[in-house]
């Protein structure tokens, strides 16, 4: 382990590149390759060999930014032993070696922090379950019904239970429910299905005391608002047998107030044996009164979990592992650079988790780019809303020039493992967000979007599935759904299913076959090519064998193509279809396609 810095400072010019053998960044193996890279100093690197026991490899620019750049090769997965000999612009060579006594670092490929192929092939589809589908009218109830929840009297209002199509309340974000349940998802497998969806992460469903269900009262325990075990079993079975996986929401950050243990200590103070599992500040307390103990964001509805306390940790780890036993596939965890301990708790999450089932998947959400959460002991990755809102969202409004969407973009890359980035979890918007198409110009709810915004939406989400990572898109999203987050958390509004827009409905599933079609854009591997005004053109796959070209400008571009003769691929009523070579024309708001041939 330990950073392995060159530096070798002469006259008046600092060379300087990073490499380090113990970070993911450095070297993983993604699509069973071994993936070797450095970081450099902008420019000061002319060009960079892999030398190992079996063979040299030339080591390529991928990816870059104002002060820095990468550069990468791979060679195949064995042992090897090897080193770097780098070449600067004037022509001095320096070597990344392990010491000098012993030039050679080794490598063989145990306990590497493995990639899920199932990941990185699949196309996610996320579902806030009070709002997705009402498939079993029987289980709708308010959540006071449940004689759990009859503290629900703190809630800020009375719970109401609405109609599929009745209008927004001010309740709407957490206390007015529609309905939807897990009977109403396995009817729409067919539809998922049909937008080549293999992932769907599903937000909380385990007891609470609220519609998006971020306040457990029991972990071990189906909401029955969502209906029966039965009735979850049938759904994953029904969605393994479709090649779906499916991954749930898990929040061991915090609780909700019908909590037993939480419940417990509020009625026998520091007599309940549950009164280290909370920070409670002070008691006899009210229920809900933020002041008394500490809540999420001081929310009263929320109290913060000690997870400190192993009895804590065994209780919420117990409940991971217990519904990764159930038949789940992974995991999207709530908040966690909020838990405490998070350096030990996690790696036992992780442990836990992995021992039941190797190829679950770890997802933490995490809104900015953060890799000390991902090199192999937490998770399998991050909730990436940092390259997707914060880059390819302002880069889809015209916000950022294609230069700067693609700097922004290789300091993402030169962060993380290839093995990681081949996981990414790759989002625009979720049910914490607006939704995509109004952030693009499109209005709030109700509203009719422009031609522009559509376009826009067009641009962003073939991005998003062109690039390493699987693409997760917002229930309705693919249906062209409008929804403010300011207005009442207008984006979790029902989807009503006898309206889409076909357009944007068929430019979905037209990118899941193009997916499909095009193992490239599945791959692991991205290295930039070149950026100007609003265009940015990056490679993808492991031979370069597929351009992708993007234009977020309102006139047109030109670009000259890499040596060859390419082929138009996507999109699909692009002419001519003749193979091209020389300089084509990027028309405006748009992305293009091309495969090497
Ligand atoms: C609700 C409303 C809010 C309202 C609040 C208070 O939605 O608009 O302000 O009530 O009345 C859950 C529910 C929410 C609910 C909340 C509290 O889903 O609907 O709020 O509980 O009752 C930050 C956190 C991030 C967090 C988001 C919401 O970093 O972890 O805020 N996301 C998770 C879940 C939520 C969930 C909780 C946490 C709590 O996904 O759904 O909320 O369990 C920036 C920052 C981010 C920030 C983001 C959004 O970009 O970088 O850190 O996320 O903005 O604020
Ligand atoms: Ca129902």
């Amino acid at each position: 382990g330990g950073k392995n810095a060159v530096r070798i400072v002469k006259g008046s010019t600092t060379f300087y590149v990073e490499f380090d053998p113990a970070d993911p960044a450095y070297l993983s193996i993604a699509d069973n390759r071994t993936v070797v890279r450095l970081e450099a100093k902008r420019g000061t690197v002319e060009s960079a060999v892999l030398v190992t026991n079996h063979g040299n490899y030339t080591m390529k620019l991928q990816v870059w930014w104002d002060f820095g750049e990468v550069w990468r090769t791979e060679a195949p997965f064995e042992e090897m032993k090897y080193y770097i000999l780098i070449n600067s612009p004037d022509g001095e060579r320096f070597a990344v070696l392990n010491t000098s006594d012993n030039p050679f670092f080794s490598f063989d490929g145990v306990d590497r922090f493995p990639q899920l192929g199932w990941v990185s092939n699949g196309i996610t589809y996320q579902i806030f379950p009070d709002r997705f589908n009402n498939g079993n009218k029987s289980n709708d109830v308010l959540a006071l019904d449940h004689d759990e929840l009859i503290l629900n009297q703190v809630n800020p209002g009375q719970p109401i239970l609405s109609n599929w199509s009745d209008p927004i309340t001010p309740l709407h974000c957490c206390h007015q429910y529609f309905g939807g349940d897990i009977k109403g998802i396995t009817e729409k497998l067919d539809y998922l299905q049909s937008l080549g969806v293999t992932i769907i992460y599903l937000n909380p469903i385990s007891l609470s005391g609220s519609a998006h269900g971020y306040d457990t009262y029991d972990y071990y325990r189906l909401d029955p608002k969502f209906g029966t075990e039965e009735e979850l079993r049938e759904f994953l079975n029904e969605a393994h047998k479709r090649g779906i996986r499916v991954i749930f929401d898990f929040v061991p950050n915090h609780c909700g107030i019908g909590n037993p243990a939480f419940l417990d200590v509020w009625k026998k103070g520091n007599e309940s044996p549950y009164w280290d599992w909370f920070f409670i500040k002070q008691w006899p307390f009210k229920l809900g009164d933020g002041n008394a103990y500490v809540g999420w964001w001081g929310f009263g509805s929320l109290p913060k979990l000690n997870t400190s306390n192993p009895e804590v940790r065994e209780y919420l780890i117990g409940a991971a592992v217990h519904w990764i036993k159930f038949g789940f596939d992974g995991i999207r965890v709530d908040v966690p650079n909020e838990v405490l301990d998070p350096e030990t708790f996690f790696p036992e999450l992780r442990e836990a988790v992995k021992e039941e089932k190797p190829d679950a998947y770890l997802v933490g959400e995490i809104w900015t780019l953060s890799p000390e959460w991902v090199k192999g002991d937490r998770f399998d990755s991050l909730m990436n809303y940092a390259l997707g809102r914060d880059i390819l969202l302002n880069y889809a409004k015209g916000l950022l020039s294609g230069e700067s969407a693609m700097k922004l973009m290789g300091r993402y890359y030169a962060s993380y493992g290839e093995n990681v980035v081949a996981m990414g979890f790759n989002l625009v918007d979720s049910h914490d967000t607006s939704r995509v198409l109004t952030d693009l110009g499109g209005g709030s709810l109700g509203d009719t979007p422009s031609d522009e915004s559509i376009q826009r939406l067009k641009l962003l989400s073939t991005l998003l599935y062109t690039l390493p990572g699987t693409p997760v898109t917002f229930q309705g999203d693919e249906r062209g759904l409008l929804g403010d987050k300011g207005h009442y958390d207008e984006q979790r509004y029902p989807i009503q299913w006898d309206k889409a827009n076909k357009d944007v409905l068929n430019h979905y599933r037209a990118l899941a076959e193009l997916r499909r079609g095009t193992p490239a854009l599945r791959s692991s591997a991205i290295r930039f090519y070149t950026a100007e005004g609003g265009m940015m053109a990056f490679f993808r796959g492991h031979n370069n064998e597929v351009l992708v070209v993007a234009n977020s400008w309102k006139k047109s571009a030109s670009l000259e193509l890499p040596q060859g003769e390419w082929k138009v691929i996507w999109p699909e009523d692009y002419s001519p279809s003749d193979p091209l070579s020389g300089t084509i024309e990027v028309p405006p708001i748009s992305v293009i396609i091309l495969e090497r041939g």
